[in-house]
């Protein structure tokens, strides 16, 4: 990559998205923060500062594995490769390519994102997909269908020109804690306000002005309630409206009519507290919306709505408003850029846009299949049906927001499972092969973080003997299933053809230690003249606004705060939050254990009773949860265990 090192330049931070700039102290120990485009001051946070203590060596794999009666044991790459290699070939030719699966590496680079993408659709297959999946894609299929990227649209410094910040399923102040610090938590010193819609208050609602929290779920309509408040108040931007949307008329004649009584009862928010906020935001002249996991839903209605409310107080293309898509994990937004994704070629294109196939084709000297691929949860339930074999770099979808012992009997059906790793995981017990990568730390190649910078990663630490970066071993693989139009003589020519394929990257150069925002010529603001859409203009759109009834006997299950492999489980993992009346009518108090169950499943926790949670809710913590998900249905009952 670009010329630098890393102990004098630094790297970036592989632990999360926001993408804070740190290298190595002398003793290699702890990481010490360097100024950068998201870290100004040189912050970093905990994560980041043990970012370099890197993984014991006695967990590292080190030598490819293939399974060989019923046990992985190690072999050679030659072996290793090859087994993949025909695993792949004999599926293509019993059952074609769309029994393939890839799912993509949102910790890995941008380089080997693309690579991945490439061997799929060259050997005929959209399958293939990324965990962004499982966090932010309403908000991007919300963004890619109204107003143009799925991405932030503001530069994170822009949030110091917000005179109002609304939050929406997020925690930032915990999550992404140095992008809060660093420009959140200024502008509200400088008298921003932020309004934390959210039904279980966290660290976040700890330094709102408002917390609306509604029943889990009704995020659409209390959004959609807020845009009536804003009009009965006479605070919409109707020039803006008028230069840049489209819709308006039908979506206030839907508005018009709505039932408030009904949907705020059901939403369990209140509308005076609902016409209160409407008036800060009709006074603020910036408004920037930060997004989190916790709005995703199937039909995409919670960020739909949110849009509207962005585009009925005109807050898009100038400093200080829009909307932040605060992703996780280092690589996620980069690893959809890059096109690991069933819909969508490198930069966003459509698979489905002959002339967008027909570029890609002309680089790569094949093209793209034109259907949609599936995505990585229809890609894991017809694991073992339609799938047959599946290559995984850097994920672990065996921990997917389903009950484990589902997702296990899907992994398990697959003919071939070869899992690019640096460690065991809960995948890698059901791998075929496994393949072992060097970690982000060790790695060259770009990462392009939550305000679309793509920064380069240098290696901080020399990689165990026996691993190969995730771009060489597919730069190899490429080559054995598709030939020469994998045979590139080093990164660099990786992400230069990337730039090519990709309108959204083109002429971009490496970046150096500055970074680069993608679209290559858009600066912090996207969005100023008009919209990235066909009219130029973005459409308002009436979400649906079905709420399901309460179910009057259980709780509903709310469920926040998934930790990764690297940080260890702790006691707050097991909590079990309940608002004090709910508690009290189950005789739990403080430290009670108790059960808490759907469907014949049970998990046990220890209760914390407190008034962050709403009545009529529960939450628990990811990994607590996940055994409950087996349906659609988020109906519990908590009980005392003892
Ligand atoms: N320390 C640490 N930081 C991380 C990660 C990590 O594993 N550890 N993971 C990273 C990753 S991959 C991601 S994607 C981000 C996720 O970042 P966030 O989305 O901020 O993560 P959560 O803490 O899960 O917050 C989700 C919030 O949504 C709320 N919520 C649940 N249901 C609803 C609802 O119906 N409506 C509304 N409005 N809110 C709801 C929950 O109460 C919770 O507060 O975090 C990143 N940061
Ligand atoms: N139940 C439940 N499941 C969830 C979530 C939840 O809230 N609840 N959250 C979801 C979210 S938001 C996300 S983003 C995903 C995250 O899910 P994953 O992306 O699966 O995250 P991890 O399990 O932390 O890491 C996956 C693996 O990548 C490996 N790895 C790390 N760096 C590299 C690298 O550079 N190269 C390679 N080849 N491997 C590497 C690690 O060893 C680790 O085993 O999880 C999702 N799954
Ligand atoms: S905020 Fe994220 S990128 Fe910054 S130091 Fe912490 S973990 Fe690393
Ligand atoms: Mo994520």
């Amino acid at each position: 990559m670009a010329e630098g090192n890393a102990d004098r330049d630094g790297t970036v931070c592989p632990r999360c998205a926001v993408g804070c700039r740190l290298r190595a102290q002398r003793d290699h120990s702890r990481a010490k923060g360097v100024a950068g485009p998201a870290n100004p001051d040189g912050r970093l946070c905990q994560k980041g500062v043990q970012a370099f203590e890197s993984l014991p060596d006695a967990d590292r794999i080190t030598r490819p594995l293939v399974r060989s009666e019923g046990a992985l044991e190690p072999t050679t790459w030659a072996d290793a490769l090859d087994r993949v290699v025909e695993g792949i070939e004999a599926t293509v030719e019993e059952y074609g390519p769309d029994a393939l699966s890839f799912m993509g590496a949102p910790r890995s680079t941008n380089e080997a994102n693309y690579l991945l993408q490439k061997v799929a659709r060259t050997l005929g297959t959209n399958n293939v997909d990324n965990r962004a999946r499982l966090c932010h894609v309403s908000t991007a299929t919300a963004l890619s269908r109204r107003i143009g990227w799925p991405a932030s649209t503001n530069g994170l410094a822009d949030l110091r020109d917000a005179d109002l910040i609304l939050t929406v399923g997020a925690n930032p102040a915990q999550r992404q804690p140095v992008a809060f610090n660093s420009y959140v938590r200024p502008a509200l010193t400088d008298g921003a306000a932020l309004v934390h819609i959210d039904p279980v208050g966290n660290q976040t609602t700890r330094v709102a002005d408002v917390h609306i929290s509604p029943r889990p779920g009704t995020d659409a309509v209390v959004l959609t309630l807020l845009c009536r408040a804003v009009l009965d108040a006479g605070g919409h931007d109707e020039s803006f409206i008028d230069r840049r949307t489209a819709s308006f008329e039908q979506f206030t004649d839907a508005l018009a009519v709505i039932d408030r009584e009904r949907l705020t009862g059901r939403a369990g928010v209140d509308w005076a507290t609902l016409c209160r906020t409407a008036a800060r935001l009709a006074d603020a002249d910036r408004i920037a919306a930060i997004v989190g996991t916790g709005i995703e839903d199937d039909d995409c209605a919670a960020s739909d709505a949110l849009v509207n409310l962005l585009l009925l107080t005109g807050s898009f293309g100038r400093r200080g408003t829009g909307i932040y898509v605060f992703r996780g994990l280092a690589n996620e937004q980069g690893a959809t850029d890059a096109g690991c994704v069933p819909d969508r070629l490198p930069g966003h294109q459509p698979v489905t846009d002959p002339d967008a196939r027909s570029r890609v084709a002309d680089v790569w000297g094949v093209e793209p299949p034109p259907t949609a691929g599936l995505t990585a949860h229809q890609l894991l339930a017809q694991s073992g049906e339609d799938i047959r074999a599946a290559v995984v770099v850097g994920e672990n979808p065996a921990v997917s927001k389903r009950d484990p012992e589902w997702v296990e009997t899907r992994l398990d059906g697959l003919d071939t499972l070869a899992v690019v790793e640096l460690t065991h995981s809960a995948t890698t017990r059901h791998a075929d092969v496994v393949l072992p990568a060097g970690a982000g730390v060790e790695t060259r190649g770009t990462v392009t973080n939550l305000d679309r910078q793509v920064q380069p990663l240098r290696p901080v630490y020399t990689p165990p003997d026996g691993v190969r970066s995730d771009w060489e071993i597919l730069r190899t693989l490429g080559r054995r299933l598709c030939g020469g139009q994998f045979d590139y003589p080093d990164m660099e020519a990786v992400f230069e053809e990337f730039t090519r394929v990709a309108p959204t990257h083109h002429g971009m150069a490496v970046p150096g230690t500055d970074g680069t925002r993608w679209p290559s010529d858009s600066g912090r603001v996207l969005y100023r003249e008009a919209f990235e859409t066909a009219s130029g203009r973005a459409p308002f759109v009436v979400p649906p606004l079905t709420v399901g009834t309460p179910d009057s006997d259980g709780l509903t299950l709310v469920v926040g705060g998934r930790a990764t492999a690297v940080e260890r489980a702790t006691d707050a993992e097991q909590t079990v939050r309940l608002h004090p009346e709910d508690a009290t009518t189950r005789d739990i108090t403080d430290g009670t254990r108790v059960r808490v169950g759907a469907d014949g499943v049970t998990v046990e926790g220890v209760a914390t009773v407190s008034d962050t949670v709403r009545t009529g809710t529960v939450f628990l913590h990811a990994q607590l949860a996940d055994a409950l998900l087996r349906t659609d249905t988020r109906a519990v009952a908590v009980e005392r265990a003892e």
